[in-house]
């Protein structure tokens, strides 16, 4: 036993690292709403099903090993033969179709049912009806655009609880995927093709989660793939009718003095060529190559991985390949001076729906 001590130390080790998964705000093992709760049964069948075979298999085999070894039955025995035996072919032929039967039936009409995106394609739609919104994912960053309100957002996911919201995905540059661990997905975006499918958040498993569900990039896209994070707030159905109507009279003016002069600068320093600071900004597409700020002010992180306080937001300014390599930000405006970054970040602050 103990010439294996470091294997088994290895997997002392497992629990340890796996201790930090299942956060609910995280975990597709804590399933939040009706799509990942599809998805976490069909893994529980399908691995209970798999169990059950690997553990009456591995339970036959030991046995026959220990019973019908040569020490037991000596040298020269032949156990007696079963080749041909019609009871046991159309037993051991039986049991996997049975076992296929039970996992294919759920898989197949789950699939059907969580494809069936018919009612966001239905003429004289109603955002009432069935909740649109276009994802559009970027290096390194995610756009949501909701075409009904005329809204279009960055990095974080508003949405409505306890009813379906439908997704049109697709990919700006190269092939990303969108994905919810806890709520659903993942489904790739493309740069040729655009997909579909819906989401629900389910509202009282929402609040357990706390504030905000992760939002991740699940294919590989470039250095800085595993930081192309999104966050997704659910709202109740009513704060989400306020929200839409708050971006829709979208107005902002600076505060103070110095927000002024940020303001200015945001349009001095090129921000404003790609960045948009209204949710609807009527340059659309040139508007649309990086993030929507309107909201910023509300984001809880910057650049969807830092906390957005005051030392963040500057060392973002600064110097973005420090903390996301390869984005398409660094290099394309002016050096800042730390006075500038100061006037900026309380511009941007102020960014916020509902400020006037
Ligand atoms: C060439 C276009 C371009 C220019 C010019 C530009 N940015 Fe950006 N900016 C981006 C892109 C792209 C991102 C997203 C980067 C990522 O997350 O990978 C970004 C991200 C940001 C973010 C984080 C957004 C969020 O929601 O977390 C802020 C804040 C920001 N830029 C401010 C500025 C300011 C201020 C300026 C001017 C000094 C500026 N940007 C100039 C393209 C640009
Ligand atoms: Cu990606």
């Amino acid at each position: 036993m103990l010439k294996h001590w470091r294997l088994i130390s290895l997997l002392a080790l497992v629990p340890l690292v796996l201790s930090g998964c299942g956060k609910p705000f995280l975990s597709t093992l804590k399933p939040a709403g009706e799509v990942a709760d599809k998805q976490y049964y069909l893994t529980v069948l399908s691995t209970l099903i798999m169990v059950i075979v690997v553990v009456v298999v591995s339970i036959i085999f030991f046995y026959v090993i220990v019973r019908f070894r040569r020490a037991r039955v000596g040298e020269n025995t032949i156990p007696k033969q079963v080749e041909g035996n019609r009871f046991l072919e159309i037993t051991w032929t039986v049991i996997p179709i049975v076992l296929l039967i039970v996992l294919v039936i759920p898989v197949v009409l789950y699939t059907l049912e969580l494809a069936d995106t018919s009612p966001m394609d239905k003429k004289n739609r109603k955002a009432e009806d069935a909740l649109v919104v276009n994802v559009r994912a970027n290096l390194y960053w995610w756009e949501f655009e909701y075409p009904d309100y005329d809204i279009v957002t960055s990095q974080e996911l508003i949405v409505p609880t306890d009813q379906r919201v439908y997704f049109n995905l697709k990919a700006s540059d190269v092939k990303h995927s969108f994905w919810i661990p806890s709520v659903g997905g993942k489904i790739d975006t493309n740069t040729d093709n655009e997909n579909k499918f819906f989401l629900t958040f389910d509202s009282k498993r929402s609040k357990e989660a706390g504030e905000y569900f992760f939002g991740k990039c699940a294919e590989l896209c470039g250095p800085s793939h595993a930081l192309m994070d999104f966050k997704v707030k659910p709202l109740s159905a009513d704060d989400f009718q306020d929200w839409t109507k708050e971006m829709k009279n979208y107005k902002h003016t600076s505060e103070n003095e110095l927000a002024t002069q940020g303001e200015e600068l945001f349009e001095e320093k090129n921000c404003l060529s790609c960045h948009a600071v209204e949710p609807n900004d009527k340059r659309a597409e040139a508007a649309r190559t990086a993030p929507n700020l309107a909201s910023f002010g509300e984001r809880s992180k910057v650049a969807g991985v830092k906390d957005a306080n005051k030392e963040n937001v500057k060392a973002w300014l600064k110097d973005p390949e420090s903390i996301k390599p390869g984005n398409k930000m660094t290099g394309t405006y002016p050096e800042l001076s730390d006075a500038e970054m100061d006037a900026l970040y309380e511009y941007l602050k102020g960014l916020k729906a509902g400020s006037k």
